[in-house]
């Protein structure tokens, strides 16, 4: 149409002319498409390039923590995930302080932020709480006091009761002072006598379990001791093995007896009795000893000695 229009006012080109024209054209129109084909060729390459890369990234994020980190001795860790860009706590137990990060961050690089902390024994001991030259022991959330000669309590605030009320049946008290709180505990045997913590008196197990449940503490008597208790039993007996039950002394084969050579040594509960066997008497008759004391010493007692001791007429 412009050709034509052109036509009207100008010469018209001849039919060669637009052909070479629109050959002209068509290449470049060619080219264009080429180009415009090798762009898009070159976006399509860039754009898998990027997707594989990026997949590459992603399974490496999911694959990829910190190393494992332990909770401190005395002390917890709380979070569980060692992820990049996660973050665990730690706490120390009761009586411990924190020393190093509080807090540790998982970081790009898998390596954990901070420092790995420590708990350290609070030294309780530090405000010197025992009183007049007593000495502190520091111990775990706690701490107690050896007092000096002559004071007692739990930070040695308290006189040692006179000398009148001391003794072995009463003792001091060991205190120690958790958290502000004071807990004294006694000897074995002893107990917290009143309202005076400071002093331990000994416990009369004989009284306490006169009538208990499970029975008697002694067969016979028993005799309340400083911070214990003993049985006894009467004359001619002797403690068992238990502590508990009275058997008898067989004096006769402990040498405990005083009969004579022509005695015989008769053991009883609770005692002995010294026998002189007399052979019956008959006219003309006389008797020979037949006892069995040829036997080696070491194989009879005495008392098995005394019995064999055997008459018999002539
Ligand atoms: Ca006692
Ligand atoms: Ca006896």
């Amino acid at each position: 149409m412009i050709l034509i229009g052109l036509c009207l006012f100008q010469d018209c080109p001849s039919r060669q002319e637009i052909q070479g024209s629109l050959k002209q054209v068509q290449k470049l129109l060619s080219a264009h498409e080429a180009s415009y084909l090798q762009s898009l060729r070159n976006l399509k390459k860039k754009i898998n390039l990027l997707q594989s890369n990026a997949g590459r990234q992603a399974s490496k994020a999911i694959n990829s923590t910190c190393m494992k980190l332990d909770a401190p001795v005395n002390g917890r860790k709380l979070g569980k995930s060692h992820s990049i860009g996660h973050e665990v706590h730690f706490l120390c137990d009761p009586g411990y302080e924190l020393v190093g990060s509080e807090s540790r961050i998982c970081q790009e690089n898998l390596i954990w932020s901070g420092q790995q902390p420590t708990c350290r024994d609070i030294n309780e001991c530090a405000s010197s709480p025992c009183l007049n030259g007593g000495t502190c022991m520091d111990e775990v959330n706690q701490f107690s006091c050896v007092c000096a000669k002559g004071w007692a309590g739990a930070t040695c605030q308290s006189p040692v009761p006179t000398s009148a009320t001391t003794g072995p049946f009463v003792r001091p008290s060991r205190c120690t002072i958790v958290q502000g709180t004071t807990h004294c505990t006694c000897e074995p045997g002893y107990t917290i006598s009143g309202r005076d913590s400071n002093t331990c008196t000994d416990i009369d197990e004989c009284e306490l379990f006169h009538n208990g449940q499970a029975g008697r503490l002694c067969l016979h008597a028993c005799v309340n001791t400083a911070g214990g208790y003993r049985c006894s039993c009467p004359v001619g007996y002797d403690v068992t093995q238990d502590g508990r039950s009275c058997r008898d002394i067989d004096e006769c084969a402990t040498r405990q007896n005083n009969c004579t050579n022509d005695q015989m040594c008769i053991n009883t509960y609770g005692g002995f009795q010294c026998v002189r066997v007399d052979c019956p008497k008959i006219p003309n008759a006389t008797y020979v000893k037949t006892s069995p004391m040829a036997l080696p010493l070491s194989r009879q007692s005495m008392s098995s000695r005394k019995r064999r001791i055997r008459w018999k007429l002539a």
